[in-house]
């Protein structure tokens, strides 16, 4: 199994969700700017809109968005139990919060922000959106140590994102459930590892 990533992009998750569940995967690196593997080669020959993350089974097999490659390692690993129970009302929640993470905050607060060439204007409108979501989110987490009853890879799609605040000017601590989840879940061993690697391979790479 491949996993098409960028150091600390959204492709961190399913790092993540790989470490968890024990998997054996190739990281193959992408530069999102100009398209290209570190190893050589086009990365729109293997996803058309050349983003991250892709997903590669071994007969070549592809799978692309957050929302289905998360699920999918979980499935593939059931025995490292990152998803509820197919069919389950647990299982409609996790599909709940992929979609939250991935539509509410990822690209509708974090891809304006993070975006070097968006006007200020754009940039506005999206920051009148945290408050309400990172509310919502804060809300949640008061009483619990996941999202779900169990850690998840919504969980670690979470994570993901919220290491993306401060470098758009979130200050996370404001919402002390989120930062204390945060932190929570940053310390479990799959989830410290793949992001101390990943930190190394950001640094390593020009932006
Ligand atoms: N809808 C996709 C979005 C993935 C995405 O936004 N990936 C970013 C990195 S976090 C990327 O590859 N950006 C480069 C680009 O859009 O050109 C998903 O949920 O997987």
């Amino acid at each position: 199994m491949d996993l098409y990533f960028a150091p600390l992009a959204c492709s961190l998750a399913t790092r993540i969700a790989l470490y968890e569940a024990g998997a054996q995967a190739r990281f193959i690196q992408v530069d999102t700017l100009t398209k290209q593997l570190a190893e050589g080669g086009d990365f729109f020959a293997v996803n058309a809109l050349g983003q991250v993350p892709v997903l590669r089974e071994d007969d070549g097999w592809t799978l692309t968005e957050n929302s289905a490659v998360l699920p999918w390692v979980a499935d593939r690993f059931p025995e490292a139990r990152l998803a509820p129970p197919a069919g389950t009302r647990e299982r409609a929640r996790l599909h709940q919060w992929l979609g939250f993470i991935g539509t509410e905050l990822h690209k509708a607060v974090f891809v304006p922000l993070l975006g070097k060439d968006v006007d200020e204007a754009v940039k506005d409108y999206a920051r009148g959106k945290i408050a309400r979501r990172f509310d919502l989110l804060a809300h949640h987490l008061e009483s619990r140590t996941f999202l779900l009853d169990a850690f998840s890879v919504a969980d670690a799609y979470l994570v993901t994102v919220l290491n993306w605040a401060p470098y758009v000017g979130i200050d996370v601590s404001q919402w002390p459930a989120i930062a204390i989840y945060a932190q929570r879940v940053r310390e479990r061993p799959a989830v410290a590892r793949a992001f101390a690697e990943e930190y190394e391979l950001f640094k390593r790479t020009p932006h």
